[in-house]
């Protein structure tokens, strides 16, 4: 089973916002935006502009009929800059135009002056002068205090890690079209329908049964689209609904770079304690989490590095900081590991400095404090199926470890131009959003009268085959052939309050509300089939590769006509079906509890090759051995674990967020802001299925699969590192990710 999209793909037929045909009179949007960092509008000048070619209308904070409001978590976001600037990029006024090139031209025209404001783009300068987002939240179990008496070694650090670009293909935009009573329907590229139904209700001034958002799929998406896709659809519906046209507005890669927030850098401080065998007894940790200047999902990202500060360790005592700090960035947003990364990025940097300070290989510490059954997660919840140990321990055996570190040690032996390195890099990843209330979905499933059966649920396809998954769902259930299921456009109006297809558990979620909805039918059709073929209670009756059987035997009803006999019959052939993720809970007052359904484990051992004279560096291979449970799509779940580890490869190691000290994005175009292509990638990448892993949460005992494999490409820094190591046995580097080229050099000879 391949993607569903994949042939349309390729043909070039796949439908994105930017394909869509238009209605006529549709007008062209482009936004005009704030080109400082802080500072109050003084005079903000229409006039040039509204007279300028083909420009319908240029509208403003003044014209929102209802609610400047946009915020998600926090109230503190307005769609639209009243008498203040926060971040460049920030979204002034937007001119609707006849055409693109018009509505551009437009926006040059538009006169701006600013009274100019004090800026901050540093978290640790934000945090001093108390510029925050939220309170700080701290996470901790035992008392560290007490510990540190207790440890051989006790190691401090500091360690940063840098934001990331999203770089979905497809930039942020959506078509709002007017419809007769006062509605609006939106086509947004966006992870949350009902999130942007929800905020164009609220600034339009309508109830949300006036605004139907319809999503037929993104062209990725990886977290950038879960909040911030919400801007442009509510910017082109209070258009749509002012000036009763519809309205397209589709960002250019360079505003989108601009104006979109990027993955949350963090700046943090670890303190680490440990016997001399390595056996972790402390972990203190702060985090400075750069939020940009509104909170989006900021305060639930910081969240996800708390409870991922400790990797897949168990250790006894731990206090955890994380601090949102408010500063004149665009706000930064939820990127693929959602915190996660930069929580784990933490403790494998203390980890390596431990086993140097202790004389011993950062695997060594890893492995011993590795989680296992019913241990504690410093946050309460007990640990259940861990898969830690048995995704390290097959890794090290199937990949044979041992002649790898030997490999790599005769080879820098022999070699003073070239080094090699390796790292072992372990993940654990909790599967469920962490705001408990949003671990919910729904499925609404028709069986048409020839046998089709079309699906719509809130999950939203973004190129990671969830339509396939869910697809795969119905069919396994009815037992019929997978040609036979669509799984519809996401649409408010079929699947209503939905969460947004994040935190890895839209196939779950999703999938599992079509099972209980295809289940309902099922039932009906084997009732019907009971009397239709005379069969008594006692008598089996199955459907199987769309044929009825009794008690094992085949009847001669098929399943097309099974359904055309139920419609007439007069059985309901359609299902709702509401899904709930059980047992979950954490108590926000004591910050305890058991927030996941299950989590995520595997191991990734990656090797390196450093050139010594140019700080550049090369990736033989990545071996991964990864816990997908019962997989429900071999080849979807491989592809998500080589893309996720390639782009973790990108944050940790070429790709580099840069603003001037005044804000201003630097790496603000595709050259200057590089990601893997072919030729950085490893040149081997092998994923195995660790065996034996169960998962009563996932559909078919499946397990989540979109994010936790981001955490692998965290092994790519520490191969560098140890790769450096050997260059300068007697360093210690004071670096951060990422460990760009330039970096590395600098660090080498410096
Ligand atoms: N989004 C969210 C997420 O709202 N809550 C989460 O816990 C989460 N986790 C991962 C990715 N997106
Ligand atoms: Mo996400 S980081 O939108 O799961």
């Amino acid at each position: 089973m391949k993607n569903f999209d994949a042939v349309s793909h390729i043909k070039g037929k796949s439908i994105y916002i930017d394909d869509y045909p238009l209605p006529e009179g549709t007008l062209h949007a482009v936004v005009f935006d704030s080109k400082i960092a802080h500072g109050k509008i003084v005079n903000l000048s229409l006039e040039k502009a509204k007279v300028s070619k083909g420009v319908s209308a240029i509208l403003t904070a003044k014209d929102i009929p209802s609610e400047n409001q946009i915020g998600g978590i926090i109230e503190d976001e307005t769609l639209l800059a009243e008498d203040e600037v926060h971040f460049i990029g920030e979204p002034i006024a937007i001119v609707l135009a006849d055409s693109v090139t018009n509505a551009r031209k437009a926006v040059k025209e538009i006169e701006i002056e600013f009274e100019e404001l004090p800026i901050i783009t540093n978290p640790r300068e934000a945090f001093s002068k108390n510029s925050l987002i939220a309170p700080p939240v701290t996470f901790s179990s035992g008392n560290v205090s007490d510990a540190w008496n207790n440890c051989d070694t006790i190691i401090d650090g500091t360690i940063d890690s840098g934001g990331q670009e999203h770089l979905y293909l497809e930039t942020q935009g959506a078509i709002s079209i007017p419809i007769e009573g006062n509605k609006i329907k939106i086509i947004s590229s966006t992870q949350s329908p009902t999130g942007v139904q929800r905020k164009a209700a609220k600034v339009l001034g309508v109830p949300m049964h006036q605004v139907e958002v319809d999503v037929l799929r993104l062209g990725g998406a990886f977290g950038g689209k879960e909040d911030q896709a919400t801007v442009w659809g509510v910017l082109s519906a209070l258009a749509a609904f002012i000036l009763d046209k519809p309205i397209k507005l589709v960002l250019s890669r360079e505003d989108d770079l601009r104006m979109t927030g990027k993955r949350h850098p963090y700046s943090s401080d670890y303190k680490m304690g440990l016997t001399k065998d390595g056996k972790i007894l402390a972990y203190e940790v702060t985090f400075y989490q750069n939020a940009g200047a509104v909170a989006d999902l900021s305060t639930a990202v910081l969240d996800r590095t708390l409870f991922h500060a400790t990797n897949c360790y168990y250790i006894p005592n731990v206090k955890a900081t994380g601090i949102s700090c408010k500063t004149n960035l665009p706000p930064n947003t939820a990127f693929r590991g959602f915190g996660g990364p930069q929580g784990m990025f933490v403790i494998e940097a203390a980890i390596v400095k431990a086993a140097s300070a202790l004389g011993l290989q950062a695997y060594d510490i890893q492995r011993i404090n590795l989680l296992k059954n019913n241990d504690l997660f410093y946050y309460g919840q007990k640990v259940e199926n861990s898969q830690a140990i048995s995704s390290w321990d097959s890794a090290v055996n199937l990949f044979n470890s041992k002649e790898l570190i030997e490999k790599k040690n005769k080879f820098n032996k022999n070699n003073s131009l070239f080094k090699k390195g390796i790292s072992f890099m372990p993940i654990c990843f909790g599967i469920s959003f962490t705001s408990s209330f949003l671990n919910q979905a729904s499925a609404l499933v028709h069986v048409y009268t020839d046998g089709s059966v079309g699906i719509s649920t809130g999950a939203v396809e973004m190129g990671q085959g969830v339509n396939a998954k869910i697809a795969t769902a119905a069919s396994k259930i009815f037992s019929i052939d997978i040609t036979k299921v669509k799984v519809e456009s996401t649409n408010t109006t079929r699947a209503a309050n939905t969460s947004p297809t994040a935190a890895s558990s839209a196939a779950d979620m999703n999938g599992n509300a079509t099972i209980l909805a295809c289940k309902q039918i099922l039932n009906r059709l084997i009732d019907f089939a009971r009397t239709e073929l005379n069969a008594s209670e006692e008598d089996d009756i199955k459907i199987e590769n769309e044929k009825v059987f009794i008690n094992g035997e085949a009847s001669n009803l098929i399943w097309s006509d099974l359904i055309s006999k139920a419609y007439f019959g007069r059985i309901s052939l359609s299902a709702q079906a509401y899904y709930r993720t059980p047992e979950i809970y954490f108590d926000r007052d004591i910050n305890k509890g058991s927030p996941f359904a299950y989590h995520v484990y595997g191991t990734a051992i990656s090797t390196v090759t450093l050139d010594v004279i140019r700080g550049t560096y090369k990736f033989d291979s990545v071996k991964i051995m990864h816990d997908f449970g019962k997989s429900l799509n071999r080849n979807i779940d491989i592809g998500q674990v080589e893309g996720a580890l390639v782009q973790g490869i990108g944050w940790m190691t070429i790709e580099e967020i840069r603003h001037s000290a005044n804000g201003k994005l630097l790496a603000n175009t595709l050259s200057t802001y590089k990601v893997p292509d072919i030729y950085s990638i490893p040149k081997e990448i092998e994923v195995k299925f660790l065996e034996n892993s169960e998962n009563r949460f996932g559909p078919f005992n499946s397990k989540a699969i979109g994010e936790p494999p981001f955490m692998y490409g965290i092994g790519a820094y520490f191969a560098i590192l140890d790769a450096m190591n050997s260059v300068r046995p007697n360093k210690e580097f004071e670096i951060s990710a990422p460990l760009t080229p330039e970096k590395v050099l600098l660090a080498l000879y410096s």
